[in-house]
């Protein structure tokens, strides 16, 4: 049986950076991957109009300045063909394939306390051993496939998003359904919509978007190239690891023309640092009803049926309590004769049929169907895994919500770290410097480990169980808990509905970490 000091599960953004970083240290580490290929998110999510909505310069590693310096990011935001090449550049430049086993999915750890070791089994039978098991999972992995009675017997072309053909997929001139309208919806349909015959929408709850104003980036990256120290440290130290003019001011003591001309201006900017024009927008209804109400009044100046554009319009949870949407023309899709939009509060779908999908009393006939239905979020990927420690699992223990100290780790379930785990910054930040942080915070403990002759650690009862409490409880200062989103797990059937991540802001959570660390790991025991 192989034997390693670390295994990584997942060669994403998160695995490769955690493989550079163990074996800079000396480490005998390596990753298993389900794909083919490095990428992760990137590596799946190959559908038309596949795209990050945090900005190139700040979507990217940090670890290495020449590579910051010698990337070129030819778009305000990255299209998923130029991320999953900068995932394949950064996997050849620090030579990093040689540590990677593809088409291999991790199906089962059980932890052995005598050996102080994890027996790693894979989906081809092969067993390995480790020290330390780090999962670099993703937050967005596993696709939500949401049952719709006769599926099987639809004779066109059917497809999800979260894992689209490699070749990619003809769609001129056909008939094409796209049932989901979060991030992925939008992003296809967007793309779609100039080359389809007819383009059928089945919306069951309308999105929020900002725009993006996507468009080259020669200036943006020439301009970074300049400071990019100082962007990185100012985004560690931000609420969403990123740059954002965040406001001090309430939106309560604004005149109503300062309120409309800050949203002018966040929207003539684009992208998702919107809701931070004024200080109450997440945790206050009225301040959210008026930025709410601004993006309505936005699509219905893009939309020009305004029947429609009241459909597209969300009303159902405040802004910004389900993730955000960044578009580049999704609304005015709607404009086009061959694009129509069905709603399912009115019409829901009753059964996929032979010809397409009956929705409501009418029957919708389609050469494709494309899902875009989402993700079993934040916990979908370990969840997948038998996690075993004795007679305990992890699926158990998280039956009713994730229970993690610092969304590093688990009690019960030493030696395993999770990357950009629940009840941590995550999905509300910007990946990268969650990744990174994360990754930087397990590497120096591990290395605290082999310095100090321990080698066993796992937080205590009583510091997961408070800083579930605290997660909690910031949770519920805010909006956010009232939306059925993927945060709360209520898009999946039968899972516990908690609000899985940690809402105080990327600078503050960072704070908490290097204080843990500094005090000897404080809440963890090393033995
Ligand atoms: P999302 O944001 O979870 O969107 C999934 C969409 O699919 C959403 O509109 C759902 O409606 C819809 N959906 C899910 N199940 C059904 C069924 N059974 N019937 C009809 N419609 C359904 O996933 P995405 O992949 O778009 O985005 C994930 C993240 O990736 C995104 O937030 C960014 O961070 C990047 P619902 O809203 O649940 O009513």
């Amino acid at each position: 049986m192989r034997d390693h000091d670390v295994i990584v599960i997942g060669a994403g953004f998160s695995g490769l950076y955690q493989l550079h970083r163990l074996r800079q240290l000396g480490f005998d580490a390596h990753v298993l991957e389900a794909g083919g290929d490095v990428g992760g998110t990137w590596y799946w999510n190959r559908y038309p109009g596949a795209r990050c909505d945090v900005e190139s310069i700040e979507y990217s590693y940090s670890f290495d300045p020449r590579l910051e310096q010698e990337w070129d990011w030819s778009e305000r935001y990255s299209a998923q063909p130029e991320l999953l090449a900068y995932a394949q550049h950064v996997a050849e430049r620090y030579s990093l394939r040689q540590d990677i086993t593809f088409d291999t999915r991790v199906e089962r750890l059980d932890w052995d306390d005598d050996a102080t070791r994890w027996t790693v089994m894979t989906g081809d039978g092969e067993t390995r051993a480790a020290q330390f098991v780090i999962a670099a999972t993703g937050c967005l992995s596993v696709p939500s496939r949401p049952v719709f009675e006769g599926l099987e017997d639809f004779a066109g072309e059917l497809y999800w998003t979260s894992s689209w053909p490699h070749g990619g997929v003809d769609l001129a001139g056909k008939r094409v359904a796209v049932i989901g309208t979060g991030s992925s919806g939008l992003q296809t349909i967007t793309a779609i919509a100039p080359v389809v015959g007819e383009l059928t929408v089945f919306q069951r709850t309308a999105s929020f978007a900002v725009p993006a104003h996507n468009g080259p980036n020669d200036e943006r990256l020439a301009e970074a190239r300049t400071r990019y120290r100082e962007i990185r440290a100012s985004s560690r130290m931000s609420s969403s690891g990123f740059q954002c003019p965040d406001s001090t001011r309430l939106l309560a003591e604004a005149d109503a023309e300062d309120v409309r001309r800050e949203f002018d201006r966040r929207w003539a900017d684009g992208g998702l640092c919107f809701t931070d024009a004024f200080q109450e927008i997440l945790t206050d209804l009225a301040a959210n009803e008026a930025a709410a109400e601004y993006v309505r009044s936005r699509i219905r100046e893009k939309v020009k049926d305004p029947v429609l554009a009241e459909k597209l319009s969300p009303r159902a949870y405040p802004i910004a309590s389900k993730r955000m949407c960044v578009d580049t023309g999704y609304f005015e899709v709607y404009n086009q004769d061959n694009v129509s939009l069905v709603d399912l509060s009115e019409e829901p779908i009753r059964r996929i049929t032979g010809r397409g999908i009956l929705a409501g009393d009418t029957e919708h006939e389609f050469d494709v169907i494309v899902l875009a239905t989402g993700f079993d979020a934040m916990t979908g990927a370990l969840g997948a895994i038998d996690i075993r420690h004795g007679s305990r699992t992890l699926r158990e223990k998280w039956a009713h919500g994730p229970r993690t100290y610092l969304g590093l780790m688990s009690a019960g379930f030493p030696n395993l770290f999770t990357v950009t785990g629940p009840q941590s910054p995550s999905v509300l930040s910007n990946m990268m410097t969650s990744i990174e942080y994360h990754v930087d915070w397990i590497s120096c403990a591990l290395e605290h480990l082999r310095e100090h002759g321990l080698s066993r650690m796992e937080p205590t009862l009583e510091a997961e169980d408070n800083w579930v409490n605290t997660t909690n409880d910031l949770a519920a200062l805010t909006l956010m808990p009232r939306a059925a989103s993927w945060y709360m797990g209520a898009n999946i059937p039968g899972k516990q509905r908690v609000f899985m991540p940690f809402v105080g802001g990327v600078g503050t959570y960072r704070q908490i970490g290097e204080a843990v660390a500094m005090s000897y790991y404080h809440g963890f025991e090393l033995s």
